[in-house]
Order: C-alpha cells, then structure tokens, then sequence
C-alpha cells in the first residue's frame, strides 16, 4: 500500500506518527484485520497525504487534493479486498476526519483555512466515490434504468430513506407496480449478487440492500392487499434449505395485487410441510421457487409429490436454477415454467384462471 517514499519533514512526521496511533485507538479492530506490512504502508501513506495537502495548499490548487483522494480510495479499495468500499470509504473519512483535527500543528491563518476546506473535499469527493463502481451491462438494459441505477446508489450509501423514498417516488409516478418489482427491485437485486460475485462488496452490504429491498416491498402491502378478489389461491414455496426467498415473495405479492388469495410459505420448506400446506389451503395453483440448482432434485421430487396426491392442481416453477438449465422443467411433472412472475400471472389468464 505504501506510495511514494516521502522527504517529510520532522514536524510532518511527528504529525503522522499521532494521526497513526490515534487512527487505531478510535478503529482498535483494525489491529487484527490489517497485517504488518499494512500497518506500515498505512504510516507510510499518513505522511505522503499530509505531504500532499501541504502541497496543495502552498499552490492554492483546489482540485489537486481531491482528485489525489479519489485515487487514493480507489487504490486502496484494489489493494485491501478484505476491506468494502464503503468501510473503506468510512476509515477514509476518519482519517481526513483526524487530518482536520490535526493540521492546526502545521498551518496557520489563510494557511489554515485552506487546508481544511482541501480536507473536508476531500471527505465529499471520496463519499461519492462509494457509488463509482461499474456496474454490468444487463443492469442498464430494459426499463426504469435510472431508477435501478439511483436505487442501488442509495443501498451502496446504506441511505435507506432515500432508497425507499426512490421507490415510493416511482410508485407515485405512476409506475406500475409490476415493473417496480422485475424492473428495477429484481434487477437490483441481481447487479447487487454480480457486485457480491465480484467481490466489491461485502455480505453485510449484500444483506442489508436484501433487507431493505424487502422494506421497499413491505411498502406496497397495503395496495397490494386490496384489491378486488378473484377467489383463486396460489401457494407458493421455496424447496430443500433454499434462503433465497426475495423472488418467491414477489411471485406471492403479485398475484396477491391481481386478485389472487396468496399463501407464501417462504424459505426452506421441507417435503411434508409442504404437502400438509397445500393440503390445508387447497390452492389452484402451487410455484416451486428455485434459486440454486443443488435444490432442483428435491424440487423435482415435490412435484411429483404433489401431481401425485393432487392431480388437479397446476404446479410452476421458476427461480434462478431453472434459467440456467437446459428447458429441464420440461421433463417434470410440471404445467408451466416461466423466468418472470409476471409471464405466471399471464399464463393463468390464457389458462382460464381469471
Ligand atoms: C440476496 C441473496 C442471498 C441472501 C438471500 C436472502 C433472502 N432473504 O432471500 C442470502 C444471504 C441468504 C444468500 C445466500 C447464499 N447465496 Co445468494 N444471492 C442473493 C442475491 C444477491 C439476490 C437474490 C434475490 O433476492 N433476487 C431478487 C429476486 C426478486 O429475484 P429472483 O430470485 O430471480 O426471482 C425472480 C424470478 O426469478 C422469478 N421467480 C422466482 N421464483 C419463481 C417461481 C416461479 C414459479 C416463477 C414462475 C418465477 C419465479 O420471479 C422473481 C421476480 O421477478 C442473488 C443474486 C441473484 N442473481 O439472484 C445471490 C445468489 C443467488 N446467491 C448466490 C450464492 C452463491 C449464495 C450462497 C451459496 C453464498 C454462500 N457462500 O453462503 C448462499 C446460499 C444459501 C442457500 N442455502 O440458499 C449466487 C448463486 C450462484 C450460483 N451459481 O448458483 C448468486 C447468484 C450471487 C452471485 N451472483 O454469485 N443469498
């Protein structure tokens, strides 16, 4: 991590020795999280960014530090994978934050005031950087890519109002609620894995843009569970100890908005509790929701299961494993596959359901 090798002078090094120590009492964890050679690049990069503010303030140049910062963000979100943007982000802003406390020792008068306009700057311009990560190109193909895009800015932020207040915007838009789900909640979701997959960001974050994606679903529960009825019943599950169960509970929460009476039974559902459910709530229609493909065996097993005890019933499928095979559904016991919700909710209008 060390950068270029600096002549600093006793005052600066004097200077960076306490904004080091100071650096780990307020962060104490990052003794076990940075090894030696970090901890010494960390020292080292101290003293070569209080010799670049110098720099920047005796040539009054406003834009020199903050582009620096950027680089510098950027380079250490490369160098220190264990570390996320956004922590990374966080000990950035601790540290200009230890900068700010810090640079009276060094500057004074105009001096000084110039510094810590650099400083705080370069607080702003590394908090946006957070967002600067590229994102793939099926996340900007189909519909609402903006929103998608500023949605999932705000999840990368963890600014959770402003997240759910760009779908409560949307909404009130005049977007229809289906394309909220599959064109900007589903495909978020996704870029949200690829980013995971990728390693740009942690499982915490990729917890937390699943948790308040589900608060931004919770929203609409209200319309949602108002609609004129249809009197027909879906059950819908997640099969073996599947925990993906965003998609199932679109699924539900569709047919729920279009009149259907929804009984979702969410993650992990095991064989029998699955009959004794649909046995129970004697649904027309049951969807199996499949995400990774080591469940699409036991799926296999619930359907025939069910056509079995219950001939009449329809039975779908759909879930991530099944876009990856080969049309395997076809083989099954099953009437129907579809890769978006919205396609089951219009098969059972061309199936005579409603
Ligand atoms: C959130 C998430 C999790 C969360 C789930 C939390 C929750 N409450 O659901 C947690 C942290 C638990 C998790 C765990 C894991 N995950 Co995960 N996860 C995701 C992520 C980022 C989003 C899933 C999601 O919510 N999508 C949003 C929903 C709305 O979309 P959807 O599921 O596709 O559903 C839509 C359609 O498919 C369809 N649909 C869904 N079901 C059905 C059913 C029927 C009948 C029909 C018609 C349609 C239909 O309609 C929905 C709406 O459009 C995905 C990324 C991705 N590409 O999906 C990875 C992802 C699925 N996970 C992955 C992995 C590897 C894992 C773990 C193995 C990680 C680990 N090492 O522990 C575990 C496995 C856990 C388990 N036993 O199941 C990989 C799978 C890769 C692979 N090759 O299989 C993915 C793809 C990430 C990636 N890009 O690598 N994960």
């Amino acid at each position: 991590m060390g950068l270029l090798s600096t002549g600093a002078d006793p005052k600066i090094r004097s200077l960076a020795q306490q904004v080091y120590q100071r650096h780990f009492m307020l962060e104490p964890k990052l003794e076990q999280i940075y090894n030696d050679q970090q901890k010494e690049s960390m020292y080292q990069d101290i003293l070569y960014n209080l010799d670049y503010l110098s720099i920047a303030v005796k040539l009054r140049d406003d834009s020199l530090f903050t582009d620096y910062a950027v680089w510098l963000y950027e380079l250490l979100c490369n160098l220190m994978k264990q570390v996320n943007r956004s922590r990374m982000k966080d000990q950035m802003v601790m540290h200009y934050g230890l900068l700010i406390e810090s640079v009276p020792v060094l500057f004074e008068g105009e001096d000084l005031s110039y510094a810590l306009m650099l400083l705080n700057r370069a607080i702003d311009a590394t908090v946006k950087a957070v967002v600067e990560v590229q994102f793939s190109d099926p996340f900007f193909t189909g519909l609402h890519t903006d929103l998608r895009k500023a949605y999932l800015e705000a999840l990368l932020l963890s600014e959770t109002r402003h997240a759910l207040h760009i779908i409560e915007e949307a909404a009130a838009s005049g977007i229809p609620l289906v394309e909220i789900y599959e064109d900007i909640l589903q495909p978020t979701m996704h870029e949200v894995g690829e980013l995971w997959h990728q390693g740009k960001i942690t499982v915490d974050k990729e917890h937390y843009c699943t948790s308040t994606t589900q608060m931004a679903l919770a929203q609409f529960y209200k319309e949602v569970f108002s609609q004129p009825r249809k009197n027909r019943t879906i059950l819908t599950s997640c099969v073996g100890s599947e925990l993906h169960e965003m998609g199932g509970r679109m699924l539900s929460d569709l047919f729920e908005y279009y009149g259907w009476d929804s009984v979702y039974l969410g993650a992990a559902v095991p064989k029998n509790a699955l009959l004794s459910a649909v046995e129970a709530h004697h649904p027309d229609l049951v969807a199996l929701s499949v995400t990774m493909p080591q469940h699409l065996p036991l799926c296999h097993e619930m359907a025939m299961a069910l056509r079995e005890r219950f001939p009449t019933i329809k039975i779908a499928v759909g879930g991530r494993a099944f876009s990856v095979t080969n049309e395997l559904w076809r083989k099954w016991p099953v009437d129907v596959y579809t890769q978006r919700a919205k396609d089951l909710v219009e098969w059972t209008r061309t199936e005579n359901f409603s």
